[in-house]
């Protein structure tokens, strides 16, 4: 896979994917949202990779948010194309059926916090920011940012930084639930390898079944969401990962899981 703006580099069952445009601060203009959604749409059915990695180049950035300059002479009708293309690829990320862990190098502004948002973790440097700034711009959040950080934060605290354009330091970010931990900025790499490479470990159909029964079930009421887990439940014991994973507790040996 070769991509203008996107590095990705696949090794044990981990894919590192590297949005690589550091003058603009990693800026998502039309080219690397369609970069990043052929690439999450290839690495989603190789069997060879189990977890995602996402980060930004260079160690100022993970993504300083939409490419104001690519946007502001964009008309109504542009402006909607170019939000749609964004929402379809955080959907995309969102139902990935590998974990995608997002690791935040810096700034993650407008639609590079949302962005990271569509992932399912955020391992954040200490130098990282965080921000919905588009009212600064005269427009709202145009990828998700308004669902998805009243979801992960609340109502008040995302209207708080969604109406101020205020940024958060990584400690208060994970303070408030948005980055799952803070670590020192050489570090985070090695880190987001280290939970990967704990999740490429386990049994990938149940990570999967695991990660709709989150997603999905939030959005139903709690009496559906139950039949739903319980109907995934039932249907990892379909999978030679469930015999093998319990054989393995029972034989006290480590499981050999093959996604089958
Ligand atoms: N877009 C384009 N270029 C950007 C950029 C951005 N978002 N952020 C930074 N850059 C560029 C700068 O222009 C500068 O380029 P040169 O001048 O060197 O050519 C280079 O990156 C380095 O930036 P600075 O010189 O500004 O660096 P500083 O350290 O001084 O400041 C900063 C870093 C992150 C605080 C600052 O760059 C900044 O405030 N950037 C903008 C942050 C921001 O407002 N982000 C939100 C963008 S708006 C929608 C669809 C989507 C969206 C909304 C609606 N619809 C279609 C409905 C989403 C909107 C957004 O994400």
């Amino acid at each position: 896979m070769n991509f203008t703006n996107l590095l990705i580099d696949v090794a044990d069952g981990v894919a590192l994917v590297t949005i690589n445009r550091p003058a603009a601060l990693n800026a998502l203009n039309i080219d690397v949202l369609k970069d990043l959604t052929d690439a999450f749409s290839s690495l989603q059915k190789n069997d060879s990779v189990a977890c995602v990695i996402l980060t930004g180049s260079g160690a100022k950035a993970f993504v300083a948010g939409a490419d104001i300059a690519a946007m502001q002479p964009l008309n109504a009708v542009e402006a909607a194309h170019f939000a749609r293309l964004g929402h379809a690829l955080m959907s995309l990320i969102e139902s990935c059926p590998k974990p995608v862990i997002a690791a935040v190098n810096g700034f993650a502004l407008g639609g590079g916090c949302e962005l990271a948002m569509a992932c399912d973790m955020r391992i954040a440097a200490e130098n990282a920011r965080f921000g919905q700034p588009e009212v600064n711009l005269g427009v709202i959040p145009g990828f998700g940012g308004t669902l998805r950080l009243s979801r992960l934060i609340g109502k008040g605290r995302a209207k708080e930084l969604i109406f101020t354009g205020d940024m958060v330091s990584a400690q208060e970010a994970f303070r408030i639930g948005l980055a799952n931990k803070v670590v020192a900025s050489e570090d985070l790499l090695a880190e987001a390898h280290s939970m990967a490479a704990k999740i490429a470990a386990k049994g990938p159909v149940a990570v999967r079944f695991a990660k709709e029964a989150i997603d999905s079930g939030l959005e139903m009421d709690l009496d559906r969401a139950g039949r739903f887990e319980a109907d995934l439940f039932g249907l990892c014991f379909a999978t030679e990962d469930q015999k093998e994973g319990m054989q393995a507790f029972l034989d006290k040996r480590q499981a050999k899981f093959t996604g089958r």
